[in-house]
This record gives structure tokens, C-alpha cells and sequence, in this order.
């Protein structure tokens, strides 16, 4: 049995179909036989200055699509991230050993920041990928099920691992994998399928949010750009467009990458875009129905994240008074 750790950013009404398929579906396969701990990450989604009665709603939000999806509060812990300060305090002391260069060659930060400007951009921002090391350090987790784009992040969390075992000796922390499925790895922008599908997409049509109206989601998979020839053919460096649309419907079906390009041999495109947003419709209308259902009892979904912040911060607390004897602070009597 391996500790499971992963979070999302509450940054968005709707979590899209790449956070789905790329990390929702792995945690809720990694609850079976491990020790799974999952976290809405309200924190990390302060480094986008987001507004307070809008963060709060969010919140919820997230944690009611980690429910609708699957996760499991019998089997596994769910929480905020807030609600158990220890993220917030090793952190600090994570960044006592992160070196200035190392965050700053962190690509999520070059291209966020990049963005918005050194005045827009906020210290927070810089030192998120610290934030996230000490959400996973804090619970000497194993394996991390994200996606492709937290690759670097997780090569950080791992480097400052190791740095500390060299430090303050081996056991100080567990050293952590990261769990990352390449078949759905990355999930693609519809409108752009050279880039990856984003909560805060260039273009809304490109972006398949999982509470949007089911005709607005159908219609834009009908609208996903694709290539001038006529072959459905999974062909990710030449055909981007139709690869995404073969990997999205293999990943919702099971159904395998060579099955579905037999069974649309000699068809085209227009079919493949139909049948695909047919069965994304299929799925998302129960999911929206269950996040709905969550969302209508607060109390209920109150409950369960004090709970399981409850557990975590058990967790937690061992964590961090080990990282704190093993660094030199005194400890509290
Ligand atoms: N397109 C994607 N394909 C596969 N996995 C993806 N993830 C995100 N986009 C894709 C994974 O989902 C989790 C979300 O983590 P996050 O909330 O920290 O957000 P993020 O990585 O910044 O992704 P978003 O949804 O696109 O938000 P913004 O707009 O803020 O960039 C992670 O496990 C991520 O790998």
C-alpha cells in the first residue's frame, strides 16, 4: 500500500475535461489498496488575487466534482488546504532551502508571469512550486497522480526531498514519484491542439468545461479544429487534432486506440466529432447531476472536508514536528 497525495486549484467554476482525464481518474483508481490523500488547494489559488466570495463558492465546487468523479470519503481523506496550517508552515521552511534560480527556471512560472508582468506578478506566484513540495512532503507520500504539466513540479518536490535527507539525514522526508498516465497525460485545446487544455484558456471554444451546458460542450467538440485530409488516424505529431479527439473518446469508453480507428475506417471526420460528443454528453450529464446534488446540501460537504482535515492534520502534525526537530528549531513544550 503506497500514501497517494494530489490537489486541484479551486481557480474556476468547472473543472475542465484535461483535469479529468489526466487526474481525477487516476486518483479515484489509486483509492483501491493505498492510503489516498486529496486536497482542494485554496492556497495555491490565491496567487491569483481571486475574489473572496467567488474563492469560497469554488472551494465547494471543487471538492463536489472530487465526489462526483468518484473520490471516495469512506476510503479517502478530502480536504482544503487551509484548514490545515502545516502546508503553510513547511512551506516556509521548504523555501529556506530553494534556491532563487531553481524557482525561477520553473516553466509554469516563466509563462504565467510572463503574462501578467513583474508588477502583476506576485511573490506567491513565484514560490507556489514550494507551496506544492510541502503539500506533498507533509504526508511522506509515494506517488503523486498528476499530469504532464506538473512534471517539473514534481522533479523540484523530489530534488528538495533528496536536498534534505543530504541535510538532515536519510528518513528526514519521503522521496516521491510521480504518477503520470501518458495515454491521457496531456489533454489538448480543441480550438489549438498543440497546446495543452487549460482552466484559463486563450479561446472558451477550445476548452471543455465539465458544468457547461451539454449542448454548448457537444458544439464545441463539433467545432474542434483537425487537419485537411480525411484518415482518423492517431497520429499525435501530424494529425494533433484527431489524435486528441481519438484519445479523449478511447479514454471515456475504454475502448482501445486501434479499435476506434477500425471502427472509423473509411468514415469521416464529421462522424468521428458526433459520436465523440455523444458519449462526452453521456458522461457528463449523471456527473453534473451528482455535482448538483453535493452542492445543494453545503452542510453535508462542510462536514465531510472538516473531517477529513481532522485526519490530515494528524498527519500532518507528526510531519512537521520531525522536519522541525530534524532542522534545529526548539522544540514546544
Ligand atoms: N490538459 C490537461 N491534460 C491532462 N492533465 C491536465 N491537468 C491540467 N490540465 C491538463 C492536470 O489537472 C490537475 C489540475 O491542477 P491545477 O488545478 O493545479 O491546475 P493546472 O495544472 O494549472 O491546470 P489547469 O486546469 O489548466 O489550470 P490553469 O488554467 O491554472 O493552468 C493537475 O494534475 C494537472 O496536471
Amino acid at each position: 500500500s503506497s500514501r497517494i497525495f494530489s490537489g486541484m486549484q479551486p481557480t474556476s467554476d468547472s473543472l475542465q475535461l484535461g483535469n479529468y482525464l489526466g487526474a481525477l481518474t487516476q486518483w479515484v483508481a489509486l483509492q483501491e489498496g493505498n492510503e489516498a490523500i486529496y486536497c482542494v488547494v485554496d492556497l495555491h489559488a490565491l496567487t491569483v488575487s481571486p475574489d473572496p466570495a467567488v474563492l469560497r463558492d469554488r472551494t465547494r465546487r471543487t471538492a463536489a466534482q472530487y465526489l462526483a468523479a468518484g473520490v471516495d470519503p469512506e476510503r479517502s481523506l478530502l480536504f482544503v488546504q487551509s484548514h490545515v496550517p502545516e502546508h503553510a508552515e513547511l512551506a516556509w521552511l521548504l523555501s529556506c532551502h530553494t534556491g532563487f534560480g531553481e524557482a525561477g527556471r520553473m516553466t509554469q512560472f516563466k509563462d504565467k508571469s510572463g503574462k501578467q508582468g513583474s508588477e502583476g506578478t506576485t511573490v506567491g506566484l513565484f514560490t507556489y512550486p514550494v507551496l506544492m513540495a510541502a503539500d506533498i512532503l507533509l504526508y511522506d507520500t509515494n506517488l503523486v497522480p498528476v499530469g504532464e504539466d506538473q512534471r517539473q513540479h514534481l522533479e523540484l518536490t523530489r530534488d528538495l526531498a533528496q536536498r534534505l535527507n543530504t541535510r538532515f539525514g536519510a528518513g528526514t522526508v519521503v522521496v516521491p514519484e510521480p504518477h503520470i498516465v501518458k495515454s491521457t497525460a496531456k489533454i489538448y485545446d480543441l480550438q489549438d491542439p498543440t497546446a495543452k487544455m487549460s482552466k484559463s484558456a486563450a479561446s472558451p471554444n477550445g476548452l471543455i468545461e465539465l458544468l457547461d451546458d451539454p449542448k454548448v460542450i457537444a458544439k464545441r467538440i463539433r467545432s474542434a479544429v483537425t487537419d485537411t485530409e480525411r484518415e482518423i488516424r492517431f497520429d499525435p505529431v501530424n494529425k494533433a487534432g484527431i489524435s486528441n479527439l481519438l484519445t479523449i473518446y478511447s479514454a471515456l469508453t475504454g475502448r482501445s486506440i486501434p479499435e476506434l480507428e477500425a471502427s472509423f475506417e473509411g468514415r469521416g471526420y464529421g462522424d468521428l466529432k458526433v459520436e465523440l460528443a455523444g458519449v462526452v454528453v453521456d458522461w457528463v450529464t449523471p456527473y453534473q447531476e451528482r455535482v448538483h446534488g453535493y452542492l445543494a446540501d453545503p452542510a453535508s460537504l462542510d462536514e465531510i472536508l472538516a473531517a477529513g482535515a481532522d485526519k490530515a492534520r494528524d498527519i500532518a502534525a507528526v510531519t512537521l514536528d520531525r522536519l522541525y526537530e530534524r532542522t534545529g528549531l526548539l522544540a514546544r513544550r
